[in-house]
């Protein structure tokens, strides 16, 4: 039987069995009361830089300390294993490299990363805490902030292209932990839809998608996931 192509899209409730909080839930989405929509965007690094750094660097020192969890290891083994797969994340966490992940296209950045706020320079950092804050560049001396994407921010041109021909081209696309409510990535599914593919959502609650997905699977995808990839290899003589 050929095997189909797969596609992965994650969000941020496949690391939260890791401990990484998610966005928008109750106990997790308020940091020091501010909403993320408040901190992740070009302006209010603007108006106050120090405390767009506060919340990152807390982050990066949260995030050092969690490993990938059932889910994470799935979608590496899914890559490892299928010819034509594509795992694409809106995580910033790195989580689905440290798993072994290889093929991943990573639409809001990673924020192990740090570029100028003014230049072109970019460098790889893991220190936690990172002092000072905010840190300077050494070129020209403006701020240094996350390579990441903000509201308001363009996408990079060329791996969105690589996602969303992915999705279109995809027979399965695995929707898993996120809440279908930041464009684009929330328009990808629908490119797989529109050409026939079959879309799997995989959440803890329903989403603006679950209408209009193949199937819904209700529950952790630490647990949800694990048991849809090993009923697939299954079916494709995998196992
Ligand atoms: C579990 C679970 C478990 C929990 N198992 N499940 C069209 C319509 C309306 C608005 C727009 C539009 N197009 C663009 C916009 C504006 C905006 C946008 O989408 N706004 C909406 C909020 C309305 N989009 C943008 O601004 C984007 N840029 C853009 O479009 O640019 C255009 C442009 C072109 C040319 C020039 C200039 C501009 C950029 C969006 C960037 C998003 N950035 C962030 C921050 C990244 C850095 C950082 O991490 O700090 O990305 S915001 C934040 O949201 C982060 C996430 O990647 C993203 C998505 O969140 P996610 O992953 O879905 O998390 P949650 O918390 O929302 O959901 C978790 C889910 O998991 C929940 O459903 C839980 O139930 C579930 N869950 N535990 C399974 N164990
Ligand atoms: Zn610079």
């Amino acid at each position: 039987m050929t095997l189909p192509r797969l596609v992965a899209l994650t969000g941020a409730g496949v690391s939260a069995a890791s401990g990484v909080p998610t966005f928008r839930s109750a106990e997790g989405g308020l940091w020091r009361r501010h909403r993320p929509e408040e901190l992740a965007t070009p302006s209010a690094f603007a108006r106050d830089p120090a405390l767009v750094w506060e919340f990152y660097d807390w982050r990066r020192q949260l995030i050092a300390g969690c490993r990938p969890n059932p889910a994470h290891l799935t979608l590496a083994e899914m890559d490892a294993l299928l010819p034509h797969f594509t795992l694409i994340t809106q995580n910033v966490d790195g989580l689905h490299h440290q798993a072994g992940s290889r093929r991943v296209l990573c639409l809001h950045g990673d924020i192990w990363w740090l570029k100028c706020s003014r230049c072109h320079y970019r460098e790889e950092n893991h220190t936690v805490p990172l002092r000072p804050l905010p840190p300077l560049c050494p070129c020209c001396e403006a701020y240094l902030r996350p390579d990441v994407v903000w509201f308001g921010e363009a996408l990079s041109p060329s791996v969105l292209s690589r996602a969303t021909e992915a999705c279109a081209e995809a027979d399965i696309l695995l929707v898993i932990g996120t809440s279908a409510l930041v464009y684009p990535a929330a328009q990808l599914p629908f490119y797989t839809l529109q050409h026939r593919g079959r879309v799997y959502e995989f959440n803890t609650e329903p989403t603006p998608l679950s209408g209009h997905v193949t199937e819904s699977i209700l529950g952790p995808c630490e647990e949800t996931l694990p048991a849809w990839w090993c009923d697939f290899q299954n079916e494709y003589g995998l196992a």
